[in-house]
């Protein structure tokens, strides 16, 4: 890093360096022996030819003891620029330190960060690269958690992670080297032995240090921080990429996680980044696929509707479940994108499964949407067309969401308003575990709740059965069906139909499964089946 930047430079004058005892071997003729700020005449040029012996000689100066120098790069952009070198012998390198006093036409100063006075991302990796291949090195990286909504300008973002630097200064200081790599992100290099568990202190320890609360005009504010970390790696730009990486992951896990860099943490990020560049064509290569699970009228015990549920036979990762990629497809937008698939699919099966399963007109199907689709108007239209082209009754399309797909956007409710204006049906999903399902009983149009599992689990808890029979007091009131999901066993199965609970889905009556192995091939033709494909799953 300082031999790039003092390469770059067209006229580089050295100014001084000190100790004075350095001899003209250690650094040539062409440096100004004089103090630091010393005003005797201007030194000779460097030399292009010269720069890169130029940082040897400071670099071997360094090694002997502490050595400062004063840099002068005249650039053809920037103009004058005086950077000042603080050479330290313990570090076997160059470290590009402060500002200096001497007037330029613009002061700069490489490698620090002016506004915390940490280093900045050029500074650490300066570091990083001094760092003797057999020596121990251990990389934090903390992001502050909500800074942007504590403040209101950017002056205030600098007074408080002003604050916050000198406080780590303070209580890390001592421990290794502090960076500052973005508005809201520091990091700490740490080039001693650890031993076990204290890479998991000192993670501990950083969170303390940022947390602590910092006065804005009148009151406190207190930030949290996720932070990731890293122990050795194959090179040193790969320490901060792997800490890097795991501060992703970390921030990805929710508010003030800690993650600790390993493998396993990159295989899982690569194989997130390849699912999610094929999902693109996914529905192109025609490896997309729905399961279907019946749901049942537990009284009569004949199959009344089927939800539909998405599977992905990877070329290479196997038959993935929705928990694997629809998080994906939804931060992607991808997700929107099928929803004329996912209808049309749906209701093919749809027409299929009343041919078999005959008699009942009210026979139904459930597809469920996630927040990104009720935040696009194709959905409205694309159920439109579908029921159109398959000439079908509306209300047997019902539409499930769960709490944090409504919580995604505010056009999530006008969406809904109009998929119920449609005649189709919505339906809760995962009732009960959310917080606000009450209100959404209130606000929407919703024809019924799908009780969250694990009602089901705990049936033979007494609050739990209590609870129940409030819901189903609830519903009946406002006019809701309510469905039971999760239903593994046949006490389960007993005690819902006791409670009064009219209808529901589980193992123990119906295992999601190709709409082929339900109806037989011939009655599923039209209806897009899972090709064959590697079952295992690569890691
Ligand atoms: O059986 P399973 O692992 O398939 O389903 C897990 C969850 O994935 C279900 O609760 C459901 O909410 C979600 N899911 C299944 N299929 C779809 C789909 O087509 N679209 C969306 N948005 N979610 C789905
Ligand atoms: O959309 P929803 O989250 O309700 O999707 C239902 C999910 O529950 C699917 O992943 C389905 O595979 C799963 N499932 C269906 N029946 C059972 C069951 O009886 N037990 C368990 N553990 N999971 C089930
Ligand atoms: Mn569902």
């Amino acid at each position: 890093m300082v031999a790039e930047t003092v390469a770059r430079f067209v006229d580089v004058r050295v100014w001084a360096v000190t100790p004075d005892s350095l001899t003209e071997t250690d650094v040539p003729a062409w440096v100004n022996r004089s103090a630091p700020g010393a005003t005797s005449g201007a030194p000779p040029a460097v030399a292009p030819g010269d720069r890169f012996h130029l940082v040897a000689c400071l670099e071997q100066a360094a090694r002997r003891g502490r050595a400062e120098a004063e840099v002068q790069l005249d650039d053809d952009e920037a103009g004058l620029l005086v950077v000042a070198l603080d050479l330290r012998p313990d570090h076997d390198a160059l470290l590009v330190m402060a500002g200096s006093a001497r007037p330029a036409r613009a002061a700069v100063t490489v490698g620090v960060d002016p506004a915390t006075g940490l280093l900045d991302q050029g500074g650490l990796g300066d570091r990083l690269r001094a760092v003797p291949d057999d020596r121990s090195a251990t990389m934090f990286v903390a992001r502050l958690e909500g800074l942007a909504s504590v403040v209101r300008s950017a002056e205030e973002a600098d007074h408080v992670v002003g604050a916050i630097a000198e406080r780590l200064r303070d209580r890390m200081g001592d421990r290794g080297w502090l960076a500052r790599l973005g508005v809201d992100t520091f990091a700490l290099l740490v080039t001693d032995e650890l031993s076990d568990g204290e890479g998991a202190q000192l993670a501990e320890r950083l969170r303390e240090a940022l947390r602590q609360p910092t006065m804005l005009d009148t009151h406190e504010v207190e930030l949290g921080a996720a932070i990731g970390w890293s122990q050795r790696s194959a090179s040193p730009s790969g320490l901060l990429c792997d800490s890097e990486l795991a501060l992703h992951e970390a921030v990805g896990r929710g508010p003030a996680q800690t993650v600790e860099y390993d493998d396993r943490l990159r295989r899982r990020v690569t194989r997130r980044s390849h699912l999610r560049r094929d999902l693109g064509t996914a529905l192109a290569r025609d490896e997309l696929f729905l399961d279907f699970q019946p749901v049942f009228d537990l009284h009569e015990m004949r199959p009344i509707g089927a939800e539909a549920l998405m599977r992905w036979q990877h070329p290479v990762y196997g038959l993935l479940r929705p928990v694997d990629f629809i998080p994906l497809a939804e931060e992607s937008g991808v997700i929107a994108d099928l929803g004329w698939w996912l209808a049309d699919q749906a209701v093919r099966a749809l027409v299929a499964m009343s041919a078999t399963y005959g008699e009942s007109a009210d026979f139904f199907v459930a597809m469920n949407v996630s927040g990104r689709q009720l935040n696009d108007e194709r959905l409205v239209r694309d159920l439109d067309r579908v029921i159109m082209l398959h000439e079908i009754e509306p209300h047997r399309v019902t539409v499930e969401l769960t709490e944090t797909a409504l919580l995604a956007g505010d056009q999530g409710v006008e969406t809904l308003l109009r998929v119920a204006d449609l005649g189709c049906r919505v339906a809760i999903d995962d009732f009960g575990a959310g917080f606000a399902s009450l209100d959404y009983l209130s606000r929407l149009p919703v024809a019924s709740v799908k009780l969250h599992p694990s009602f089901v689990q705990r049936i033979d808890e007494p609050r739990v059965t209590t609870l129940i029979m409030a819901i189903l007091e609830l519903c009946r009131k406002v006019g809701v069906e309510v469905f039971a999901e999760g239903i593994e066993s046949t006490r389960q199965l007993k005690h819902l139909r006791d409670l009064g609970v009219g209808s529901g889905q589980g193992y123990v009556l119906g295992r999601p499964a190709a709409l082929d192995s339900l109806i037989g091939e011939k009655a599923a033709a039209g209806v897009s089946r899972p090709r064959s494909g590697p079952a295992v799953l690569i890691p």
